[in-house]
């Protein structure tokens, strides 16, 4: 099992255009490996290559337990009714806002193999391959708030932040994982 660590928001990584993948080599399909182990271990639903330090076009998905790899994905339709529900980012720990989106979309992507595939979701496996294609053009749930709303995000992220030093979250050391909620305490 190999985990890495994941970026969090202020490296500059998670603002940058990705590189559509050309040759889908031994090195692609092991950092999807490394993708799925560290998402799983950090309790996401969705991983994006930018949130472990890469520029490959590529994100691993998991929700309802069907792990999907999509590569140089593309929305090719988006519903134009929209819905709105609570988001989280594994980059932005603790941190949590309402985002609006289109309902369903269909996405063409590639997979490990390098086929072409298509699929079309609404739910919450919609709203992940949008958060995740996001990721990958540098766009965080964070850029769909209000200001207000946007401004008490950034404010507990303040909070937050000083528990990443670099800008990197070990999970192995992760308070968000190690730590009991404080409900829980005694
Ligand atoms: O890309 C990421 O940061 C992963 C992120 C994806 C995501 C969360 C919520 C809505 C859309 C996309 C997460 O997995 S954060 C963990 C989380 O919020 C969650 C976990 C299980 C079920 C539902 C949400
Ligand atoms: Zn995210």
């Amino acid at each position: 099992m190999s985990i890495l660590d994941i970026r969090v928001l202020g490296d500059p990584i998670l603002r940058e255009e990705t590189r559509p993948v050309g040759e889908i080599t031994d090195g692609i399909r092991a950092l999807a490996k490394s993708m799925f182990d560290t998402m799983y271990l950090a309790k996401g639903i969705g991983l994006a290559a930018p949130q472990v330090g890469r520029t490959e076009r590529m994100a691993v998905i998991d929700v309802d337990d069907k792990p999907m790899v999509i590569i140089n994905p593309e929305i090719v339709e988006s519903d134009p009714k929209t819905a709105k529900s609570e988001e989280g980012c594994l980059s932005i720990p603790d941190v949590y806002g309402d985002v609006e989106r289109p309902s369903r979309v269909k996405v063409r992507a590639l997979d490990l193999e390098g086929k072409e595939f298509e699929i079309e979701a609404g739910d919450l496996l919609g709203r992940c391959l949008q958060h995740e294609i996001d990721h990958l053009h540098g766009k965080l749930f964070l850029d769909y708030l209000s200001v207000l709303k946007r401004r008490s995000a950034m404010a507990k992220w303040t909070r937050e932040k000083d528990k990443y030093p670099g800008f990197i979250r070990k999970l192995e050391n992760d308070p968000s994982l190690t730590h009991e909620h404080p409900d829980e305490e005694l």
